[in-house]
């Protein structure tokens, strides 16, 4: 154990001039005792996790700085071409263990800290997690620029600083009840404020034109309400690479004459309100996954970034080259994520034409040579539409611009299929019908030269389905990148044990160049090799045990031999955690009816929040919830049953997650998952999937082979041949099991004192128009079950099976989906960073 004494004896060095190279441990003691002592203000006999986890963070940062700034250096000296993300969303997590590890510091400052006798793991747990995303997407952000910072790639993260993040959960009678997530309050030691580099941002007010001295039509934006962009930056370190990249959050803020005006007009209070109207723009992240749901306030978020980020490379063009933009577009590109920041691309328009006098051809030819854009979703529900008289209100200037960026494009339509009005109507920006809205992917992909899907599957049906008219009319503009996850986080930092392990065997270069691992394979058949993994694999589950052991008295019950059986990701009817629910009822009926012999323990771990407006969502995790209370409460099964939900599923807590899993869960209805990329973290920590033919599932099936991955369930091919005559009843009339499943269910046998609480749950899988489709994968999803069992049973098999999903686990490593978008979309070159000093 640590020793808990702090010492203060030594002389501590100045904090601004770290020893660039080769930091050794007494230089970490003497600076994180400085920052904790001096700049903190704490006592050294009161230790305090949180404060002695900011301090050393600021020792790390400061570690950073000089890389970032010769990065910085490098890129500007070097007049490279870059990119730019931009996201809604950066769901980072927590920043210093990854830090840590990505300095190449982990072991030395370990030791440091417990020489001063700190756990360093309840420092690195003390930190809040900045959950600036609802889930996939948000994730898949993060880990994008953790790859282009390995890769030495000169991209810059731009999305929103959140004051609220993605809410916290809390389930209370079985119910999830959000909680306002205000991850700042104690500050953020990660963040530097750089209101040198602020923008103004237009809203409100009416567009006008007028003709210049030289006889030319001109564009103004006028009578507006101007909101300031202010940047926050965070430094995004490539791994042990020197390389420090940037992830730039706008926070909203008022502008001063704004409210000055308004102080001596004398109206304080309305001042005052609005200077909150202007600051709210950024107060909160929207907690809808896949749900549109057509509020003011989220517009203006959208066109917040997209003003900001582009007036930010703009202003950085013109401080080089003035208004000169011959060469902006072969130096410049922006990759959209999803449609969320795709106003950028009308703004575009009128930054080059309105402010920087840019014709019309000239502009254009710039923004869809600029602009890339990811798609991440097939649901209808979550496609973007705009009222055209909400941005007609809202953003004039920039309606305008749509309504002749569509001109353009229905004449070009008109061209290609002369005389087809329908294909006009499908193909429009504009959406004809009680009220016109601007249809923000139509607008994506008109306005970029690559629109790319997130697994091969979700590309294809992109191409043949939702996108089939853009795809006949410009087949070259779309592509595949099929999605992966950083494996610095997801594998070398969450799981040092196996980490260590892999290394120990094949080397460490597994952590940037992931297809490496594919050297354990020959390992599966050795046996010592084998227990060794067994041996991490258990006391992962009992680090999962032990980290909710305090939170739920089910935990009792649980024990390391159990199948770990793992659901996380968002609530959402189309993922049917609702069939996972089924075979857990299945499971206990089995049970109950004393067929207990050889059944293998269980233990089902089911996380994820619900969107709060979302109410099948939140019934599935109340029933989830009550089959719980009623399973593990009960002593007749709870030795080979346990049921629990994890509450506020986020990203620290797959960390922990990922590494105790077996079995990963991934049930989507064929056709319905863009990707997944929770399938990948598992795959990648030696879970085994059980799975539809959907999104990189395929592709994970692909790499690991059919043996070693539980497939079952309809085609997406199935699925959509069977709509129309979809017939759930008949399913349940032949199928016995089922029907004990849905007698419990019916029964109240999960709600007896809560009359009819499931009735809706219950109908909408037995309708005919279940669009999920949930009845009709029971039986295969049964059977798939059972053969997990089987081969669970026999350990070593089960072993091998999960070393060869993590051996098979490279082609989801995001350093081979950024290579693939640099190679295809991008073309950035890397810029190795060079270090003066060093
Ligand atoms: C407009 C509201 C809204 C908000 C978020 C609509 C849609 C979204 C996203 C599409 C939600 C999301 O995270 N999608 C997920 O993206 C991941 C990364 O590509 C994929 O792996 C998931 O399959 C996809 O659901």
């Amino acid at each position: 154990m640590p020793t808990n004494q702090f010492l203060i004896s030594q002389p501590t060095p100045t904090i601004t001039q770290l020893p660039k190279q080769g930091v050794k441990k007494q230089d970490f003691i003497n600076y994180f005792k400085q920052y904790y002592v001096h700049l903190l203000g704490r006592d050294e006999g009161h230790q305090s996790p949180f404060y002695a986890g900011e301090a050393l963070s600021m020792v790390i940062r400061d570690h950073l700085m000089e890389h970032w700034k010769a990065t910085h250096k490098t890129y500007k000296n070097n007049d490279c071409r870059r990119g730019y993300y931009l996201s809604m969303e950066f769901l980072m997590g927590r920043t210093l263990s990854n830090a840590m590890l990505n300095l190449g510091v982990t072991d030395n400052v370990t030791q440091a800290m417990y020489d001063l006798g700190i756990a360093i793991e309840e420092l690195i747990s003390s930190e809040e997690d900045a959950g600036l995303g609802n889930g996939g997407l948000g994730r898949l952000a993060a880990c994008f620029i953790d790859s282009c910072a390995t890769l030495q790639l000169p991209v810059i993260g731009y999305g929103l600083r959140y004051e609220y993040g993605m809410f916290t959960q809390t389930i209370v009678n079985g119910e999830q009840i959000e909680k306002p997530d205000h991850w700042l309050r104690y500050g953020n030691v990660w963040e530097i404020e750089r209101l040198e580099y602020s923008h103004r941002i237009k809203f409100g007010g009416r567009s006008t034109v007028w003709t210049d001295a030289n006889g030319k039509q001109q564009f103004s934006w006028v009578d507006t309400h101007d909101v300031l962009a202010i940047p926050f930056d965070t430094p995004i370190p490539g791994y042990q690479n020197g390389t420090v990249n940037t992830l730039r959050l706008w926070k909203a803020v008022a502008t001063e004459e704004f409210n000055l005006d308004e102080f001596n007009a004398g109206d304080y209070a309305e001042a005052v309100a609005a200077k909150i109207t202007a600051e709210n723009i950024t107060m909160v992240l929207y907690p809808n996954d896949a749900n549109e749901n057509g509020k003011t306030l989220r517009l203006q978020q959208q066109y917040f970034l997209a003003s900001a980020s582009l007036q930010d490379v703009i202003a950085h063009w013109t401080g080089l080259h003035g208004n000169d933009f011959t060469h902006f577009a072969e130096k410049s590109c922006f990759q959209l994520n999803d449609t969320h920041p795709s106003i950028a691309i009308a703004e575009l328009m009128r930054l080059l034409m309105d402010l920087h006098g840019l014709g019309w051809d000239e502009a254009w030819i710039i923004t869809k040579t600029t602009m890339a854009y990811t798609n991440h979703t097939l649901l209808p529900e979550a496609l973007e539409k705009w009222p055209v008289t909400l941005m007609q209100r809202l953003l004039p200037r920039l309606m305008d611009i749509i309504f002749e960026i569509n001109a353009h494009f229905i004449s070009e339509v008109s061209a290609y299929w002369p005389g087809d009005s329908e294909v006009l109507r499908k193909m429009s920006i504009i959406e004809e019908g009680h009220q016109q809205q601007v249809r923000m992917a139509h607008l994506a992909i008109i306005g970029s030269f690559s629109v790319n899907g997130v697994a091969k599957l979700h590309t294809q049906l992109l191409q043949q389905g939702l996108f089939s008219d853009f795809y006949a009319l410009w087949p070259h503009k779309f592509n595949n990148k099929t999605n992966g996850v950083t494996p610095r986080r997801w594998l070398a930092s969450c799981n040092p044990k196996l980490a260590s392990l892999i290394t120990e065997t094949i080397g460490d270069s597994w952590i940037t160049d992931l297809s490496q691992l594919k050297k354990l394979e020959p390992f599966a058949d050795d046996a010592s090799f084998r227990e060794r993994w067994y041996a991490i694999k258990q006391s992962a589950k009992q680090s999962l045990i032990d980290f909710k052991k305090n939170k739920n008295d089910a935990i009792s019950h649980l024990s390391v031999e159990a199948i770990f059986d793992v659901q996380v990701k968002r609530i959402h009817e189309y993922k049917r955690q609702f069939l996972n629910i089924l075979h857990v009822i299945h499971l206990y009926n089995c049970l109950k009816k004393g067929d207990t012999n050889d059944r293998v323990a269980r233990c089902v771990l089911i996380g994820g929040k619900a969107a709060p407006g979302y109410r099948m969502a939140k019934k599935i995790i109340k029933l989830i919830n009550n089959v719980a209370q009623v399973i593990n409460s009960d002593p007749t099964v709870n030795h080979k049953l346990t049921v629990l939900f994890l509450e506020d599923y986020r990203v620290s807590a797959m960390e922990k997650i990922c590494s105790g899993a077996d079995l990963s869960e991934q049930i989507s209805t064929a056709g319905k998952e863009a990707s997944g990329t929770g399938n990948m973290k598992l795959m990648m920590n030696g879970a085994i999937t059980i799975g539809t033919l959907d999104g990189a599932n395929i592709e994970i099936r692909e790499e690991v082979g059919d043996e070693n991955f539980f497939l079952f369930g309809l085609t997406e091919e199935q699925i959509e041949a069977k709509r129309g005559h979809y017939n759930p009843i008949a399913i349940i009339d032949q199928d016995e099991d089922l029907q004990h499943v849905m007698h419990l269910l019916e029964s109240g046998h999960f709600n007896q004192f809560e009359p009819s609480l499931f009735d809706d749950l219950i109908n909408s899988i037995k309708s005919p128009h279940d669009p999920w489709m949930t009845i009709a994968d029971f039986r295969s999803y049964i059977d798939a079950q059972q053969r997990v069992e089987d081969a669970y049973r026999n350990k070593d098999h089960w072993v091998k099976m999960s070393i060869l999903n993590c051996a098979n686990s490279g082609k989801f490593s995001t350093d081979r989906t950024i290579s693939e978008y640099n190679r295809e979309i991008w073309k950035l070159t890397p810029q190795p960073v060079v270090h003066e000093s060093l």
